[in-house]
């Protein structure tokens, strides 16, 4: 296609969505039960000068990326993480419980216009992770709620639970049944068997880490986490799981020979909720991060009675402020014996827009030093006073 019959299919592209294509940049992210959502994001099918040079393709790649971090409807700690690229979706994790399926898919419902998932990835078999997943006979499950692209999960576990069962059963009659396709995070990373380490998204990239136990014996289900990279122009997003210091200290030294190292990382996905366990100094040199967002109910006696050991840790505390300040997380713990939680930053979407970085919460968008809760449980580290 020449020049100018390509501007002329931009015009026309223009006239037919160009006056419809509003983005929802002021969607609601509350997921309560009875929100409406009353402006749906339309991809923006706009057009920019440069997306027209003296090739013979146009690129029409306005499509906003954006990384929401949710609230998962109930007192449990656990991962969520959807990132929204046009008609692409990519689902990181589906905690904390099976009950937290209903406000995970009226959430991203939404931003899912074409009805389908492209990318799901199961970081590893913990209930916190997976549990949202598949149905229950109260509940519909992530993956009987969306048509499922391709699922990505650990290679590795040592569960023997009903949760890890449930899942990769939910798993297999998708890929019997429904035409999804699944990898382990091993396939991908060595490009097997139609797998591949890194999937071209149009402008935005999903790489697929290599650590070691991908293929080598845990002390922990969480260092069987799958470790991934999204990179949109020179950013990068780096999400590890539950990933604790074994997993992460072999994660940095594979990377010191490869791939010119894992790299600044201006957005990190919080390790493990926030814990003592993880992101540790060794990967923080590493990858520098400038936002931290945490999936966790901050104050939370379900893993720690101690309160310092409560998520978000003093000790996570103490060491990600040697680098930035810019911390957020999902939710907060009020009474956990009478099932009492309200949200924190609430749902936190990262995006960046014109090269800066935008946060947006349902709930308000205080930094976690500045909050009550951090001032009443925490010792301000002196990085941070
Ligand atoms: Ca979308
Ligand atoms: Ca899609
Ligand atoms: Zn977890």
């Amino acid at each position: 296609m020449k020049k100018k019959s390509a501007s002329i299919v931009v015009v026309l592209l223009l006239a037919l969505f160009g006056g419809g294509a509003v983005i929802a940049s002021d969607v609601d992210l509350n997921n309560n039960a009875d929100t409406t959502y009353n402006d749906p994001p339309i991809d923006d099918l706009g057009h920019d000068e440069a997306d027209i040079d003296d090739h013979d393709t146009v690129v029409i790649s306005d499509k906003e990326l954006n990384i929401h971090f949710l609230e998962l409807g109930n007192k449990y700690t656990g991962d969520c993480v959807f990132i929204d690229y046009g008609d692409i979706e990519i689902l990181i994790d589906a905690g904390s419980r099976t009950n937290s399926s209903a406000a995970i898919t009226n959430y991203i419902s939404p931003f899912v216009q074409d009805g389908k998932i492209e990318y799901v990835i199961a970081t590893h078999a913990h209930q916190d992770h997976i549990a949202g997943f598949y149905s229950t006979k109260t509940t519909t499950g992530v993956l009987d709620s969306f048509e499922i692209g391709t699922i990505i999960d650990y290679p590795l576990s040592d569960s023997n639970t009903a949760t890890r069962t449930n899942y990769e059963a939910t798993r297999e009659r998708l890929v019997a049944e429904e035409g999804t396709i699944h990898f382990t995070a091993l396939q991908c990373y060595n490009n097997e068997d139609g797998a591949q380490r890194v999937y071209d998204l149009g402008g935005v990239t999903m790489e697929i880490l290599y650590q070691p136990f991908y293929e080598k014996k845990a002390g922990t289900e969480n260092n069987y986490s799958v470790c991934l990279m999204i990179k949109q122009g020179d950013k990068q997003y780096l999400f590890t799981g539950d990933l604790e210091k074994a997993g992460e200290d072999a994660l940095v030294d594979y990377y010191q020979n490869e791939r010119d190292g894992l790299g600044h990382c201006i957005l990190y996905k919080g390790g493990h909720h926030g814990s003592s366990t993880s992101s540790n100094l060794k990967l923080l040199d590493a990858i520098t991060p400038e936002y931290v967002i945490i999936c966790t109910c901050a104050g939370t006696p379900e893993y720690s009675d101690t309160p310092s050991g409560q998520f978000p840790t003093q000790q996570f505390i103490d060491r990600i402020a040697g680098y930035t300040d810019k911390v957020y997380i999902t939710t907060l713990m009020v009474d956990y014996k009478n099932n009492k939680f309200e949200s924190m930053n609430g749902n936190v979407v990262f995006s960046v827009k014109d090269g800066e970085v935008a946060i947006a919460c349902s709930s308000n968008d205080l930094l976690l030093k500045d909050t009550d809760w951090f001032k009443e449980n925490r010792v301000t580290p002196a990085a941070w006073a």
